[in-house]
């Protein structure tokens, strides 16, 4: 790999975000950006638009040299990258909620129950941690709907304004992690890609 690359969600939550932060570091992009790949104008860098899920992978194996990500997809997936920076958007809250008519009144009570989650192995860690016997059921979205459904008895799933959980009767009783969007780093990362990226940022560029 030589060319200077940077993989950031396509569209979703982190899109917009991602490429306002790359706008503040001075570069532009031509305005049909929403390709693949898009070069950078003013720099010998390029940016690589892809599912947020796939961005660990393609940093960790070297076909990007950074990435931005949500620390919640990054920890769940114990991808072997570098945090180079934490970002300050993208916040959101992974949360364990109940029906709001639920008999579970406490964390322990999850002892025996059954969530539904797309983050098995943040759950996993936390109900070891806790010492709570639980049933993780990995879904892959919508967990707010497996209580209804009788899928689960609890889940958990990400949440920020809380209104989804509001509107689905549920309520938050652990946070088991505060996330917010980060650039990763690639451990194959060229030395003289890395310091293109650390020029840039330091702003030591003229642009
Ligand atoms: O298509 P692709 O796979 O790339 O995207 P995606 O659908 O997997 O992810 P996306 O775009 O939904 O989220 C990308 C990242 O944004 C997440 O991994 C988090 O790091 C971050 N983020 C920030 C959020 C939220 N805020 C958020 N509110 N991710 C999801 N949500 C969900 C929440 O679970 C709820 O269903 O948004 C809904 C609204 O939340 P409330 O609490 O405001 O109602
Ligand atoms: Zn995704």
């Amino acid at each position: 790999m030589n060319n200077f690359r940077i993989a950031i969600q396509s569209k979703g939550r982190l899109a917009e975000e991602s490429m306002n932060f790359l706008s503040s570091l001075g570069l532009t992009f031509s305005p049909n950006g929403r390709n693949y790949i898009a070069k950078c104008q003013n720099y010998d860098l390029e940016i690589l638009f892809i599912r947020d899920d796939d961005i660990p992978e393609y940093v960790e194996g070297g076909v990007a040299d950074f990435g931005i990500i949500g620390e919640n997809v990054l920890l769940e997936k114990q991808s072997q990258v570098i945090v180079a920076q934490k970002l300050g958007f993208g916040l959101c809250s992974l949360v364990i909620a109940i029906p709001e008519n639920s008999s579970i009144g406490q964390l322990s009570d999850l002892e025996g129950e059954r969530i539904a989650t797309s983050y098995p192995n943040l759950l996993k860690t936390f109900l070891e941690k806790e010492k709570i016997n639980a049933a993780v059921i990995p879904i892959k979205g919508s967990a707010e709907i497996a209580p209804s459904l009788n899928l689960a008895d609890a889940i958990c799933d990400l949440t920020k304004s809380g209104q989804t959980l509001k509107e689905n009767n549920l309520k938050s009783i652990a946070t088991i992690l505060e996330s917010q969007a980060v650039l990763i780093q690639s451990p194959y990362s060229r030395k003289r890609n890395v310091e293109k990226y650390e020029l840039l940022f330091a702003k030591n560029l003229q642009l």
